[in-house]
């Protein structure tokens, strides 16, 4: 855990107006360092899987993981990142889902502009995703880049594009016509986080550097949230209490061996693309 971090102030009234806040400041360079190690380490590991998998595939590896590897479930549990989330969220947190979205030098990987409420079947609303930054994230090495306020709309409609470059299963994007020229670039430092709205507008290009880009998203939820589709999904209780019992709270996963997909995790991961894939299947998705 990072000791040294004050809370930053999160203001609540800015992330419902703009749909995003960024920097925000939450792990001190040695705990940075800490979990750039672990994740280097897990990518050596699954470097041989990740290079057989097209971008769009890579979630076998990269989703969850804060269900099976220790170090990523303290991750989530960072005192400075629960401090922010709480600012939105309420005291009350479950740590639903985690993505590695990693783009090392001279990988095209590349996240079209989607809209993440559209095929995650969560409502009501009170879900917000965090983007940690284990590396600098700008607008060269591909960071995101989010639409301000155009969470506030209506659904825009999407499309499947299966892209097997895009990082999202199904490649989705918005298939109406964006004013991209007003699209904002989250770049941060490592250390820094940005949040973002389940219904921004938000996508990312690919890395023209030689400095990889490496990021946990963890999308947190108030235990209120159910989900619509599939079987109960499997959740994290990271901070006070859980009274709704939406989801299936899991125990904390012991140790930092062991290869994703395997054991429990890919009993997790089974459950989290059936139950997207047939929200994404509702009538929501446009
Ligand atoms: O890492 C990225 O560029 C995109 C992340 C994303 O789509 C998400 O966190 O929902």
């Amino acid at each position: 855990m990072s000791p040294a971090m004050q809370p930053q102030q999160v203001s609540r009234a800015d992330f419902d107006r703009q749909g995003y806040v960024f920097p925000v400041s939450v792990l001190d360079p040695a705990t940075t360092e800490r979990y750039r190690a672990h994740y280097l380490d897990f990518y050596q590991r699954h470097q041989q899987l990740l290079q057989t998998l097209p971008p769009n595939q890579r979630w076998q590896v990269n989703s969850d993981t804060h269900f099976a590897f220790r170090w990523v479930d303290e991750l989530t549990r960072e005192p400075a990142i629960l401090d922010a989330v709480q600012q939105v969220l309420g005291p009350d947190i479950l740590a639903w889902n985690t993505v590695w979205f990693v783009k090392m030098p001279g990988d095209k990987t590349f996240i079209t502009l989607h809209q993440d409420g559209a095929y995650w079947g969560l409502e009501p609303m009170e879900v917000l995703t965090t983007w940690v930054a284990l590396s600098p994230a700008t607008p060269e090495n591909g960071c995101m880049r989010v639409l301000p306020g155009s969470h506030q709309g209506s659904a825009l409609p999407q499309r499947d594009t299966f892209n097997p470059d895009n990082a999202l299963t199904r490649g989705q994007e918005v298939a109406v016509p964006l004013d991209e020229a007003a699209a904002v670039s989250m770049a941060l430092q490592p250390g820094e986080m940005s949040m973002h709205h389940l219904w921004i507008v938000h996508g990312s290009d690919a890395n023209r550097t030689d400095i990889p880009r490496i990021g946990l998203a963890i999308r947190y939820v108030s235990p209120k949230v159910r989900q619509s589709s599939g079987s109960k999904p499997f959740a994290m209780l990271v901070r006070g209490q859980d009274l709704d019992g939406n989801f299936s709270l899991t125990d904390r996963p012991k140790g930092n061996d062991g290869m994703a997909g395997e054991g429990f995790h890919g009993e997790v991961l089974q459950r989290v693309h059936q139950a997207i894939a047939e929200a994404a299947s509702g009538p929501k998705h446009g």
